[in-house]
């Protein structure tokens, strides 16, 4: 079988995490019309079967990132740090553009040598390591630590941030694709001309035009992904669709209840934390004939984090209002994702400029506060795990 990683990459509002969701067919990420809506990269786990006397079963591991944008504040360089993360680990990198809108390119370069795109199977596995060292990455400087001098990377050149794009691409020594998505809203003789500019940029191995909301190029999508995919291996067992723990989405969910529910710069001074989750217990077999039983409850507390006391009024409400459209739209997503009855408790808390906190934006990464989980030993069993 074949298996590999596949990076999302793109600008914020590209249609990258729609694209996730179309792919895996399940909601593994959450979708805004606002940009900067994902802020973690997040795997969403494809099972292709095989095509006989075509191509074998492949598994395919996609990496949805955020949104490539200019850092302003600490959890904008934790964002773009997450993008070099999902970079390292990768077989193959999608370049999403949204066709809908203009590209800020400076006069479009000839591709060069460097810049193709060939896959290099015979380079050596050093080699590789050196073009992966190349990709730049991105320290993460606490509040106070701004006397350090800028690092290198700090001066790339963020000209626009397409271009921006583009440069992190022609430092990859694996294939990427082009994918000019949002098709359904522009019409087909569009695309042209922006092929044009773009592939004048780089040497794109496959340009796929796709509509994820039209689930229009996916397949072909799919295969021309199986096809250069290395021989190898699941990284994920077979039902498994995404990396994420339940919690986390959970939060997720809520966040994007949030997203919905609020404007101006609420939503992405809000962030949040799941503070309890507790899992209903196994539901006891049933007597013949009797009156079918309820679900099963989940409660769940989680606090909302946001940066100034204005802010957390708009959260509020009017009598708690805006809290519980939140909450009641939060908990019908919860419940059809879990599968259960929840109880959801939210509260809002004012962190200052916790975007600007290292320790704080830290602590908001999932796979750190599993290891706290780990050590306080609360960690999350499968409910069929207790006697
Ligand atoms: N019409 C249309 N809208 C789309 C499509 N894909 C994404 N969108 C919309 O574009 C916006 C941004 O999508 P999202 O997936 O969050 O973008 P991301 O920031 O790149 O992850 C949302 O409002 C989506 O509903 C598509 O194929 N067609
Ligand atoms: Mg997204």
């Amino acid at each position: 079988m074949k298996s590999g990683f596949v990076a999302i990459l793109g600008r914020p509002n590209a249609g990258k995490s729609t694209l996730l969701n179309a792919l895996t067919g399940e909601k593994v990420a959450i979708v805004s019309a606002k940009p900067q809506t994902t802020r973690n990269r997040i795997a969403g786990v494809v099972e292709v079967p095989a095509r006989k006397g075509v191509q074998p079963a492949a598994q395919i591991v996609f990496v949805d990132t955020p949104g490539v944008h200019k850092p302003g504040s600490h959890l904008d360089r934790r964002m773009l740090q997450e993008v070099y993360e999902a970079l390292e680990t990768r077989d193959l990198v999608l370049v999403l553009m949204d066709a809908t809108r203009r590209v800020q390119l400076e006069a479009a370069a000839e591709p060069t040598e460097e810049s193709t795109n060939d896959c290099h199977p015979e380079r050596s596995a050093a080699e590789s390591k050196d073009l992966q060292l190349r990709v730049p990455q991105v320290p993460i400087l606490g509040p106070g630590s701004s006397e350090a001098p800028a690092p290198r990377h700090e001066r790339t050149n963020w000209a626009s941030e397409d271009e921006f794009l583009f440069g992190l691409i022609r430092k990859l020594d694996c294939p990427v694709f082009l994918l000019l998505t949002k098709i359904d809203l522009v019409p087909k003789d569009y695309l042209l001309p922006l092929i044009d500019t773009l592939t004048r940029q780089f040497k794109f191995a496959q340009i796929i035009p796709v509509s994820a909301r039209k689930r229009d190029g996916l397949d072909l999508l799919v295969r021309k992904i199986v096809e250069v995919l290395p021989t190898g291996e699941r990284y994920y067992p077979k039902d498994q669709y995404t990396d994420q723990p339940q919690r986390f989405m959970v939060a997720e969910l809520i966040r994007e209840s949030i997203l919905v529910e609020t404007g101006e710069e609420v939503p992405y001074a809000s962030t949040v934390v799941i503070e309890q989750f507790e899992e209903p217990a196994p539901a006891r077999p049933q007597k013949k004939g009797a009156a079918p039983a309820r679900l099963p409850l989940t409660r769940i507390a989680a606090t909302i984090y946001c940066e100034r006391a204005g802010q957390k009024a708009i959260l509020i409400g009017k009598g708690g209002a805006k809290l519980k459209e939140i909450g009641t739209a939060a908990r019908r997503q919860i419940e059809s994702f879990l599968g259960t009855r929840v109880y959801l408790e939210l509260h809002v808390i004012v962190e200052p400029n916790w975007r600007e906190s290292k320790s704080f934006v830290e602590s908001l990464d999932w796979r750190n506060q599993l290891e706290r989980l780990a050590g306080d030993q609360i960690t999350e069993k499968p409910s069929d795990a207790e006697e």
